[in-house]
């Protein structure tokens, strides 16, 4: 097939990618989207599993460029679930026509720049093919799930069931034995939903989590009328918020954290007094369990303290404690979390006592003993960052290769935006960017509003080409790391996704920038208003 040639193509349209279309479009360009997915929304298509949700609030979690939108749009509870995000932006894509330049089910397996024509040449798996000047890569930073290297996961004669692509039609579970292997955010939200519907619930966890009990409430039609009309407020709060969320949040509660006072100077007294009144966020409420890992330790203490309130069986409670630093992962929230384990019909088994051995045809068997299933579920994870990248076979200048120069290097880019050597290729959300830290909706529309504003300055001023310098790549991902030093975040004993330490071979480093939007966006500005210092323009 030959290729069709574009100003523009965007990988992707999920949150991203439909934002990036509409605002490459408004510039005038010829502008394409291409989707793997059978329909829009990303990561909001695929994760459909039970309890899905997301942990900043709906009005905040949401487009802020267009005031239509906005008012338009009905949220009727406080935090969306999975069914309602999806929904809004399938009437995104409606509401600004965006459909009509999307191709679904077709998924960018490879692309190569070309220097003497200063446009990408992309390869599909249709069979379609087409050229554009500039690729916009809206891939997702959680797009590409993880499945877990266990034995035998071909042998289970049950169903297996993976989070990140939960069957359309959803699946009865009514009755049956159920295993879920993952303690994250997914399997967080995923287990209190599992338990009230399954007949038997074993939950296998290899890393207990940090989650704090939140409560998600309807948003009643007036509420939403007023929210709207503060709506020129919010946004402004908003937009000079560190997390890109004024109101609270999974994340906001972090930022909070930072101005309490040391769990280090507080008496027991003073200690039990917090998880009396809060429970288990009172554990983690001091300020200085970001910055000493002894302060640290001692609020895991506590909180394992304030589980033991909640959770019936010493033994449950005692596994439910998490051995890894607070902060190290993502802040979960979660709607009966502990209370779930009290349930007759739910088990826990800590493979820190004796890691799973196999699939076998009946089920999971561990060192500790074998469990017979009906459904096992995974809540693995995701190569995150730079999995959906690395999975399509980039070649930019001179031959170079995206996945390699990653394996190399680790994550890397300038700005979290672009990597040396892959002119007019511009990453939305890359590793060394806000995104991962903050409410991503907030990050993205920054990402895009910049991007589309390069693109435009690149064509009003005739120049074909911008590649990120090496030195600005090395000068970023040494600012963006030493911003983490003197954290926890950078103990040895923090392992997660953020720093990829969840894929095997993947080369270690922390993939977020951490000083906030603000400062983010400041940054990325001051670099555009004086001629873009650190990509070179041709
Ligand atoms: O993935 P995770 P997730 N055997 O990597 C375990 C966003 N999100 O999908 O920690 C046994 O956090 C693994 O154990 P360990 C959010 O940004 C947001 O839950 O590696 N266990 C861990 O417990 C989040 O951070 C929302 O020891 C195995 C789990 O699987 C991100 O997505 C909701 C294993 C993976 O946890 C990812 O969350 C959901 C094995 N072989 C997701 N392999 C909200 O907005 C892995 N594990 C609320």
């Amino acid at each position: 097939m030959s290729a069709v040639r574009y100003d523009a193509l965007v990988i992707g349209a999920g949150f991203s990618g439909l934002y990036m279309l509409h605002r490459l479009r408004e510039l005038g360009l010829s502008v394409i989207a291409v989707e793997a997915g059978e329909n829009v929304g990303g990561t909001w298509l695929f994760n459909r599993y039970p309890g899905a949700r997301c942990d900043i609030e709906s009005i905040e979690y949401s487009y802020s460029f267009s005031e239509e939108i906005q008012q338009e749009w009905v949220w009727t509870e406080t935090m969306p679930a999975q069914p309602e995000i999806e929904a809004y932006l399938n009437f995104v894509a409606d509401k600004l026509d965006l459909r009509r330049d999307i191709r679904l089910n077709t998924r960018v397996t490879a692309m190569a720049f070309d220097a003497d024509e200063a446009c990408w040449h992309l390869d599909t798996d249709t069979g379609a093919r087409f050229t554009a000047s500039h690729v916009v890569a809206a891939s997702g930073i959680l797009s590409v799930p993880l499945e877990p290297d266990v034995p035998g996961m071909d042998s289970f004669d049950g169903a297996s069931l993976f989070t990140a692509c939960w069957p359309k039609a959803g699946f009865d579970l009514a009755g049956k034995r159920v295993g879920v292997i993952g303690t994250g955010s997914t399997g967080v939200q995923l287990i209190p939903v599992v338990a009230r519907e399954a007949g038997q619930l074993t939950v296998f966890q290899r890393s207990a989590a940090y989650t704090l009990p939140w409560d998600v409430r309807p948003l009643p039609a007036a509420e939403l009328d007023d929210l709207k009309a503060a709506y020129p407020a919010i946004r402004a709060a908003q937009r000079e918020h560190p997390v890109g969320a004024a109101r609270l949040s999974a994340f906001s509660l972090l930022l909070d954290m930072l101005a309490r006072p040391p769990i280090k100077s507080a008496t027991r007294e003073e200690q039990l007094r917090a998880i009396d009144e809060h429970g288990v966020m009172g554990a983690l409420n001091w300020g200085d369990v970001f910055f000493d890992i002894e302060a640290n330790r001692m609020a895991a203490k506590l909180y394992g303290e304030a589980i033991a309130r909640i959770v019936k069986d010493p033994v449950t409670a005692a596994a439910l404690v998490p051995t890894h630093p607070f902060g190290c992962k993502r802040p979960i929230i979660d709607q009966g979390y502990y209370e779930t384990f009290n349930r007759d019909n739910v088990t826990l088994v800590d493979l820190r006592s004796g890691p799973i051995r196999a699939v076998t045809p009946t089920g999971i068997s561990t060192e500790q003993g074998d469990h017979d299933l009906d459904v096992i579920i995974y809540a693995t994870g995701f190569d995150a960052m730079t999995g959906a990248l690395s999975r399509i076979d980039i070649t930019g200048r001179d031959g170079a290769s995206l996945r390699q120069v990653w394996q190399d290097e680790g994550p890397t880019s300038y700005l979290g935006l672009a990597v040396a050597g892959f002119p007019n290729l511009f990453i939305v959300q890359a590793p060394g960017s806000p995104s991962a830290a903050t409410n991503f909706v907030a990050a993205l529309e920054q990402h895009v509003e910049w991007i589309g504003d390069c693109i435009a300055h690149l064509r009003d001023q005739g120049h074909r080409t911008i590649e990120a310098s090496p030195e600005a790549q090395r000068e970023w991902i040494e600012h963006t790391t030493s911003l983490v030093e003197p954290t926890v975040l950078a103990h040895p004993s923090c392992n997660s996704w953020y720093n990829g330490a969840n894929v095997p071979g993947k080369k270690r480093r922390y993939m977020a920038y951490t000083a906030g939007i603000p400062e983010y966006r400041r940054r990325c500005d001051e670099i555009a208003a004086t001629g873009y210092p650190g990509f070179e323009l041709a």
